[in-house]
């Protein structure tokens, strides 16, 4: 093989011209999964995320993070993000990567033979890696799972640049709620990851909502999504962890 060769993929390929270290991360490998959301396999994060492969149905999870005052935080995702670039989104988002860890298989005995444990640890990882909120800030059992959701969005209506137009998702999404005390949250975002962040309590989530549709700011499909089904139902309930787990649907998705 030349040496150069791969470089020369890169130059030609849905990737070329995009940010180095979100080409890099592109090669993370993410757990690919049926509709029932067993595991079928290991395919790499580029792969997985092309709208000529479908995208492929792959698992993800969606962390909303909330301070004492039951305001939520909100990331503005980097322009340098291959898909979703500049959009408003929910706290940390990412894929569990197929690894026995993230995958939860040691943790057969718990929700969803493990697979709720996994992801959670792989959202504590990408909290500190987009965010900068230390590992130890949050144990797999701080971040309340609710529920799973299937969504596909493919990209083009939504992503500025012509090229990231051959990128979107399909995702079997789970779903967390974690609450800490914002005097004692260190922040320090990764400038690569997100370019803004903010909290916003219920009446200002619904002004950015209505300045989303009206075509002010964006949104990603996943957050307007779950803000639209779930997300203030659960607001309503964030002080009471009994009421907040009657929202947990195990066996829906
Ligand atoms: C993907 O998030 C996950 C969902 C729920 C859309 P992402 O694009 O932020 O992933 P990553 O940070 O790994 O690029
Ligand atoms: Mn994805």
């Amino acid at each position: 093989q030349p040496r150069g060769s791969m470089q020369l993929a890169v130059d030609r390929g849905p990737l070329a011209g995009l940010d180095p270290e979100q080409v890099r991360l592109m090669e993370e490998r993410v757990v690919v999964v049926d509709r029932a959301d067993r595991v079928v396999g290991p395919e790499s994060k580029v792969n997985a995320h092309l709208n000529s492969h479908g995208p492929m149905l792959h698992r993800a999870f969606s962390v909303f993070l909330f301070d004492e005052h039951n305001r939520l935080l909100l990331q503005r995702r980097a322009p340098t993000k291959v898909t979703f670039p500049s959009c408003w989104t929910n706290t940390c988002c990412s894929h569990p990567l197929h690894t026995p860890d993230e995958l939860g298989v040691d943790d057969g005995a718990g929700l969803l033979g493990g697979a709720v444990t996994g992801c959670a640890r792989a959202a504590i990882r990408k909290l500190e890696h987009e965010l900068g909120i230390p590992l130890d800030t949050f144990k797999t059992d701080d971040l309340v799972f609710l529920t799973r959701i299937h969504y596909i969005a493919r990209a083009r209506a939504d992503n500025e640049a012509a090229e990231r137009a051959e990128f979107g998702e399909h995702e079997i999404d789970y779903l967390y709620v974690c609450r800490t005390p914002v005097a004692g949250l260190r922040l320090a975002p990764s400038a690569n990851e997100v370019c803004e962040t903010r909290f916003v309590d219920r009446a200002q989530l619904r002004e950015m909502m209505r300045a989303a549709d009206a075509g002010e700011l964006r949104l990603t499909p996943w957050f307007a999504m779950i803000a639209e089904q779930f997300l203030f139902r659960w607001w309503e309930d964030l002080d009471d962890p009994a009421a907040l787990l009657s929202h947990r649907e195990v066996d829906e998705i």
